[in-house]
């Protein structure tokens, strides 16, 4: 845009994603400002960002719009341009039309289309560039995610000196489904530019490996390719977790007990309560888990009137068409099965399309008798381990499904195949009637587990390994 002026920030420790950790919010007076967004990520890296003075190189999130980098709440931002057309083809279209069905095993068809994919080569090699001007000698980089795949080799091919990191927050899919991609060598060319690739399972690092080797003809053992210049590429699972601790904060003040009785409250004071909180996407499994709430109040074993389902899903990707009929889809179900069962002022499905504060979702997950966790697929699934974090009087059940791969840790969960209605009835009545005594030692055992693998232990894990990669 030739305004910025000849000197940039500099950082040596980089973080590279789609988004940056902020949100733009119009003040009342007109102007806008900006405010970071919470996530999970941004509270992991908070220590290392600020110990490095670290930057955050990712898309502003609305398209555009361009903007110098900038400094909010002690981070370092950097912001990368998308115009109208690169957000239809680059994100909305190969990222989330493309990549993410086919990496979650094509529970929705993935669309192919040679100018998608030519829009996310052409945004992959701006973040590239940006990134390659804000990073200082030897810096360390961290690219996040499976929609800056090509990252990694792009930025090597300029930059040498850099110690590249990557993690893939999805699944990585076995290498059947992997070869429809038309451009799957280029892809997996773009993540052997890192010199670790993490996944969330040591299965999707094993695919990833498997393919390489068969695809690419590279030399790999075990967790270890070696690329025909000698550089080696290290393949590992880091299982992401949650800040733990600030989820256990959250819960236990007054003020969350106290809404968490308020909802109860508003619900009818019933016996027990279903919860499900997930974007609302086609890997999530609503549909299926609403299907089963409704079978067991239609078959009796069930009573409306002290039981209820509360859905929240948060609105997600709206522009794309597959996310369009699964709104629909569910707005009918709930609309149809409320209309059979519901009574008067009882509407056994209460049902939320919109986000809410951490604070509420804290308080729905301390008003939750039962947290139904049902995706299809996912690589690791956050919510079932804020349910558990918030759980502190180690009472209430998660039934979670196989597919979701928080499924390898949370092994005391109630387990189900969600494709399998008829299961996913059974265990969701076997959560609600176990004795407190089984239940408290299931939550006990999965409360520690998410106490000591949380979000911190998981970004030190991967630095220290990315640290150890080379000399
Ligand atoms: C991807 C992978 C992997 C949701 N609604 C609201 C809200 N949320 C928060 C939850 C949770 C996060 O969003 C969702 O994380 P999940 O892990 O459940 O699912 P994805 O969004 O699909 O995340 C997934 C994750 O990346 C991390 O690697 O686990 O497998 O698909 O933290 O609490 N937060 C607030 N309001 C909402 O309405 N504040």
């Amino acid at each position: 845009d030739g305004q910025s002026g000849s000197a940039g920030p500099t950082a040596s420790f980089i973080v590279v994603a789609n988004r940056l950790p902020v949100d733009r919010v119009e003040l009342p007076d007109g102007t806008t400002d900006w405010r970071t967004s919470p996530g999970g990520l941004v509270t992991a890296l908070e220590p290392v960002m600020r110990a490095k003075h670290g930057a955050w190189v990712g898309w502003v999130g609305s398209p555009d719009e361009t903007h110098d980098p900038f400094v909010e709440d002690g981070l370092q931002l950097v912001p990368v341009t998308l115009s109208a057309q690169e957000v239809r083809d680059y994100y909305e279209g190969f990222s989330n039309g493309t990549l993410w069905p086919l990496y979650h095993d094509v529970v929705a068809h993935p669309e192919f289309h040679r100018e998608w994919w030519d829009a996310y080569v052409t945004v992959n090699q701006r973040f590239a560039d940006r990134t390659a001007e804000v990073a200082e000698q030897n810096a360390v980089v961290w690219v996040q995610d499976y929609q800056l795949q090509l990252v990694p080799q792009m930025l090597r091919t300029q930059r040498p000196d850099l110690r590249i990191g990557f993690f893939l927050h999805i699944p990585f899919p076995p290498m059947e489904l992997y070869q429809q991609l038309p451009w799957r060598n280029q892809i997996i060319e773009g993540l052997l530019g890192a010199d670790l690739v993490g996944f969330q399972l040591p299965g999707g690092a094993q695919n990833f490996v498997r393919l390489v080797r068969q695809r690419l003809k590279y030399e790999t053992q075990r967790d270890t390719v070696r690329l025909p210049d000698g550089r080696k590429v290290l393949a590992r699972a880091y299982p992401i977790s949650i800040d733990t601790e600030g989820f256990n904060k959250l819960a236990a003040r007054p003020e969350t007990a106290a809404r968490a009785a308020e909802i109860r409250h508003h619900l009818g004071d019933p016996k027990t309560v279903f919860l499900g909180i997930d974007r609302l996407d086609y890997t999530k499994g609503i549909m299926q888990r609403i299907r089963a709430f409704g079978e067991l109040v239609r078959d009796g074993l069930l009573d409306p009137e002290d039981c209820v389902f509360v859905q929240v899903a948060t609105p997600s990707r709206e522009r794309v068409d597959q996310y369009r009929l699964l709104r629909d889809d569910i707005d009918r179900l709930v609309g149809r099965l409320n209309g059979d069962i519901g009574r008067i002022g009882r509407p056994p499905i209460t049902y939320l399309h919109s986000s809410y504060p951490r604070e509420e979702m804290a308080a729905l997950y301390l008003a939750a008798d039962v947290m139904v966790v049902t995706p299809l697929r996912d690589g690791m699934n956050l919510v079932a381990k804020e349910y558990i974090a918030c759980r502190q009087a180690d009472d209430g059940a998660l039934v979670l499904s196989e597919f979701a791969g928080a499924a390898k840790e949370l092994r005391q969960a109630y387990m189900v195949n969600p494709y399998d209605i008829n299961g996913l009835k059974d265990r969701m009545m076997e959560a609600m009637h176990d004795s407190d005594r089984a239940k408290s030692r299931r939550m006990r055992v999965m409360r520690r587990q998410v106490a000591e693998h949380n979000i911190d232990r998981w970004a030190q894990l991967f630095l220290d390994d990315l640290q150890a990669t080379r000399p």
